[in-house]
């Protein structure tokens, strides 16, 4: 008799005569339950099965090979098929920087397709783990970080991801051409371009001092295109009372030692890329009856090393790693300093005041993300489009998924050409070249880069997600890793108020004037503009 394995939908049945599995309603009409029935009946039911069993391996056979599969998304050399990126250099820069430019970024988009994105995928797979202690007891605090993830870092000195700004080699344009490279570099680097870009602030800030004598050492690793000396920075601003509010929420003490240097005690509740070599952090110097000033006047910006020459941490306890929603592939974490031995590096009481050229560089790498993670989706959305058959065409053949894909692409290249323009200012402030409307300029765009990008790019995350249908949804297609390490780009390095607030305060500071060049510099034609050639 027929029986219905448990495992098996009831619409299905197992045939006695051939151990196949057949639909109930097969079985029903081939008569072949196997008693009360003549010889005749039987060799006719037995022909009757041979035919269905053998379409339904034909069908069976057709669904392992084609329709049940849709072919994947891909992506090729980034650089390649970035034809407003391409087209945008051609127009930009001069001849003689274009064509070394355009061969080293030839090479890194493929460098980036056949070797960083696979590191990428590996980073995401493996993310940091915490040990607090090992196996005898004793207080490690490690945090184990994947091979990849320290390939990235050799990669970022290899490719001169931070050298390239501060060696100036093609002058103004020297920080347009870091910052093309990291746009192609951050949607592969497995999260690598957080510590980067703090490790970009970090130069900054010491670039800004004057490079006193001792953080040259820090400066030349922090800027270095071998893998063996390069350092990264972390940047630990965020404490307890929260990370905004940082005039107010910070309470790390400084206390000042006999040889000049500090000891910090307190603790910093979010500190990312903790495995990072070195970090900036702001903390509040006690004077000799233990007294600090409260406020913004009472910080002052520190440097210190996160681990000595044997790799033991500088007084600091790891107490966790955060639980994060996206960038898991990165090491943020809970930290105590219990007299961790510092430098002090700005005037005292100026620490806001010195960090802010770190937290505008960061601002700008955030800007780099959000254009890089939109590319990237929306690639990817185009090239499925090109592949998927849906209501008897390809999607690129219905006009309204076209129309969702244009809006978005709309989106991604005013980004890009605003970040391009933020860019070159920075080049130019850098060089000495830029005007003081110039500067004024680049102080406004900032934060409003910052603002937009990052809200606009969860939104085209998402709408570019919906692109894929069901398929956008599945984790292991890599989409929802995007959209994860998206949403964090609205919020961390000053959220949309704060940094609303900040445009009111430039415009405070300047008393109006940023308006006033922003106002005259979009009402002029193109080619007047600073950075059109
Ligand atoms: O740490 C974090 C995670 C790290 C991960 C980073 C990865 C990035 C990766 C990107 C790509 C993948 S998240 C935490 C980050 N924290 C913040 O962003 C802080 C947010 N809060 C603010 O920005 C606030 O506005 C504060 C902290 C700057 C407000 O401080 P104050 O002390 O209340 O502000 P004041 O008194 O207005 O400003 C003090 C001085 C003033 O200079 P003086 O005294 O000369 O008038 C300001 O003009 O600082 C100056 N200043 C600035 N200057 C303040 N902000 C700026 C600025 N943006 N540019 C220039």
């Amino acid at each position: 008799a027929c029986h219905l394995p448990w495992w098996r939908s009831s619409a299905t049945c197992k045939s006695w005569q051939s151990g196949h599995f057949l639909p109930w309603d097969r079985c029903q009409m081939l008569g072949i339950k196997g008693i009360n029935t003549t010889v005749r009946q039987e060799q006719q039911a037995g022909m009757k099965e041979k035919q269905v069993l053998e379409d339904l391996e034909m069908h069976l056979a057709r669904r392992d090979t084609e329709v049940l599969f849709q072919e994947q998304p891909e992506t090729g050399n980034q650089y390649l098929e970035d034809t407003l990126l391409q087209s945008y250099l051609r127009t930009h820069l001069p001849p003689k920087v274009l064509e070394e430019v355009h061969q080293d970024l030839e090479r890194f988009g493929n460098r980036l397709l056949t070797k960083i994105q696979p590191l990428s995928w590996e980073c995401e797979l493996n993310p940091p783990v915490f040990r607090q202690y090992d196996a005898w007891g004793r207080r490690v605090d490690h945090i184990h970080t994947c091979s990849a993830w320290r390939r990235m870092k050799e990669i970022s000195a290899e490719e001169g991801l931070i050298a390239e700004a501060y060696e100036k080699r093609y002058s103004n344009w020297s920080r347009l051409y870091q910052a093309v490279k990291l746009y192609l570099f951050s949607s592969s680097s497995g999260g690598f371009s957080c510590p980067l870009a703090m490790t970009d602030g970090a130069a900054k800030v010491i670039e800004s001092l004057g490079i006193p004598g001792p953080l040259k050492n820090a400066f030349d690793r922090l800027t270095s295109r071998d893998p063996e000396k390069f350092w990264t920075s972390g940047q630990w601003m965020t404490e307890r009372r929260g990370g905004s509010d940082v005039a107010n929420g910070t309470e790390t003490v400084a206390r000042k030692q006999p040889d000049g240097t500090y000891r910090l005690y307190g603790f910093k509740w979010f500190t990312s890329a903790a495995d990072s070599d070195v970090t900036l952090t702001l903390a509040r110097i006690a004077d000799a009856e233990g007294q600090c000033t409260q406020g913004s006047r009472g910080l002052s910006l520190f440097f210190l090393r996160v681990r000595d020459e044997e790799g033991k941490l500088n007084s600091i306890q790891v107490q966790r790693l955060k639980d994060k929603l996206g960038t898991r592939q990165m090491a943020t974490a809970e930290l105590w300093l219990q007299g961790a031995r510092a430098e002090l590096i700005s005037a005292e009481g100026r620490g806001v005041a010195a960090i802010s050229n770190m937290l505008n560089i960061t601002r700008i790498h955030n800007v780099i993300a959000a254009v890089a993670f939109m590319r990237r989706m929306i690639s990817l959305s185009r090239d499925y489009a090109r592949k998927r058959v849906a209501f008897g065409k390809l999607l690129k053949d219905h006009p309204l998924h076209m129309q969702t894909i244009a809006r978005m692409e709309v989106q991604v290249r005013g980004a890009f050409l605003l970040l391009m323009e933020i860019v070159c200012l920075l080049g130019l402030a850098e060089t000495n070249l830029a005007s003081e409307q110039e500067q004024l300029l680049l102080r406004l765009l900032i934060p409003v880069a910052k603002l937009y990008t990052g809200k606009q790019a969860s939104a085209v995350a998402v709408e570019a997600m919906e692109s894929f249908g069901g398929q956008g949804y599945m984790e292991d297609t890599g989409l929802p890793v995007i959209l994860r390490d998206t949403l964090v780009l609205s919020i961390w390095e000053g959220t949309t108020n704060i940094l609303s607030l900040d445009v009111l305060r430039s415009l405070a500071k300047s008393q109006g004037q940023v308006m006033a060049v922003f106002l005259s510099t979009v009402q002029v034609s193109p080619q007047l503009q600073p950075c059109s050639a």
